[in-house]
């Protein structure tokens, strides 16, 4: 039977939903208007006031706020509550400009830890579950939000943070775990671990995994759903919205509902900002309307998927997105045709190769190159590599339409990650 944490709102018909999205949206322009100088002088020169936002379908009269608009403002340009009502602050692990800073009341952070615990019960966890929270902990917003999560569950919490792997297992094993919350591709290794320590899944009691952070497949999923045993749940989030919890999966594993009690979605076309109907590829934007501290509208996230409204088997009525294929500024375009780290990630694993890669792009000659170095396992390791290379060659030009140099290297030679990993150098930009 599925498992709600608020049944009143995960199931709500559309029109109330919309009624609560209407109400909540007013005031928080109202709110941003007054007590943000910065955004008050974006509407000002859109020609907006307060008064004109009367329900959602007047969101599209909001200026966008942009990543750039984030920096601009820094540190404390966006902040809509005095600080002395501030209790928190998170930061993106961003490594180029300036880091985004979030800032959250008590209000906020009780809220935002409500979000993770729903993303928690759909995956199935209740009071009896033992939780391994193996995100980053500290400015990285994934280890305390689902720490938060855990806590209002009532799981019984292992604020792990991330790295010293064999730990983690001993941990797992010794206290019986049964939900990891890490990134997939940690989740990944620590599976990977498991079995190079000479355990199997029979060894270890988890039932669940709560992945997210960063892109990953479907391809992904099963393979780390196969060596942890467990069911696989995708959270999205990001520090400018609080962190993790904006969306979950639930036991359909179709995409993720959004909670839009909190968070008004729209898909917009990223070059020209034009809304697009549901069901249309674009980018991401959302609107916070009950966060107090930093609460952004009509915020640009760079990621692009696809909202849908279907009926989900879950019972919850929330609209759900799509996986994120990537941001928009992870694209790579390599001989003007545009490739995602993702579809290649598809290939290595249908192809049977581990989700150990490094994809290195430069110019010589004026012209793109595109070198994708793959682990093998054990077995891969005999035979004509060779053949093997080409071969991989071909399935990974079928899928993007440019012809890769594919390279298969020893097992256990790419470095692994214990967060976001780092599947791409782009080496094109050091020389621009
Ligand atoms: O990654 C928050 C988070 C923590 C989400 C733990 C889920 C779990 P940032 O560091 O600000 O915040 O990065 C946000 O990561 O704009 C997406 O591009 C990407 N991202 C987050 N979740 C997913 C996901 C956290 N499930 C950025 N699938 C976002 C794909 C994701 N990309």
């Amino acid at each position: 039977m599925e498992r709600y944490w608020n049944e009143e709102i995960e199931t709500m018909s559309r029109e109330d939903m919309k009624k609560l999205q209407d109400e909540r949206l007013v005031k928080q322009v109202k709110h941003v208007y007054e007590n943000v100088p910065y955004y008050r002088n974006l509407m000002d020169e859109k020609g907006v006031k307060p008064e004109d936002i009367k329900s959602t379908e007047d969101l599209h009269k909001l200026p966008f706020l942009t990543k750039a608009d984030l920096r601009d403002a820094y540190p404390y340009g966006l902040l809509a509550k005095p600080l002395s009502e501030c209790v928190r602050i998170q930061s993106t692990s961003g490594t180029t400009g300036r880091r985004v800073v979030a800032f959250y009341t008590q209000n906020d952070i009780d809220l935002w830890e409500d979000c993770c615990a729903r993303a928690i019960t759909a995956a199935g966890g209740t009071n009896e579950d033992v939780c391994q929270v193996c995100y980053g902990y500290g400015l990285f917003t994934g280890g305390p939000g689902l720490n938060g999560g855990s806590h209002k569950v009532g799981c019984l919490t292992l604020p792990m943070s991330s790295g010293n792997t064999e730990r983690q297992i001993q941990f797992m094993i010794d206290l019986q775990s049964t939900i990891l919350c890490c990134t997939p591709s940690y989740a990944a290794y620590i599976g990977e671990t498991l079995h190079d320590m000479g355990y199997t899944t029979d060894d270890i009691k988890l039932k669940a995994g709560i992945f997210g952070a960063e892109p990953w497949t479907e391809e992904m999923r099963r393979s780390i759903e196969k060596s942890l045993g467990i069911k696989a749940y995708d959270i999205y989030g990001l520090t400018e919205t609080s962190g993790p919890g904006v969306s979950f999966e639930c036991s359909e594993q179709t995409g993720m509902h959004i909670n839009e009690d909190h968070f008004i979605p729209e898909i917009i076309n990223p070059e020209t900002g034009e809304v697009l109907p549901d069901g249309e590829t674009g980018e991401l934007v959302f609107t916070s309307i009950t966060k107090e501290a930093f609460p952004l509208l009509r915020y640009r996230t760079r990621d692009l998927c696809v909202l849908t409204r279907k009926k989900c088997s879950c019972g919850r009525t929330l609209i759900k997105m799509s996986k994120p294929m990537g941001r928009s500024d992870d694209m790579l375009i390599i001989r003007g045709v545009n490739v995602f780290p993702s579809q290649i990630e598809t290939v290595l694993i249908e192809q049977g190769y581990t989700p150990n890669y490094l994809i290195e792009v430069d110019r010589v000659n004026n012209t793109d190159t595109l070198d994708i170095s793959v682990e093998m396992n054990l077995e891969q390791v005999s035979g004509d590599v060779k053949d093997k290379e080409k071969s991989l060659a071909v399935a990974i030009k079928t899928m993007l339409g440019i012809s890769p140099k594919v390279h298969l290297v020893a097992p256990k030679s790419i470095t692994r990650s214990e967060g976001k990993a780092v599947r791409v150098i782009d080496r094109r930009k050091l020389h621009d």
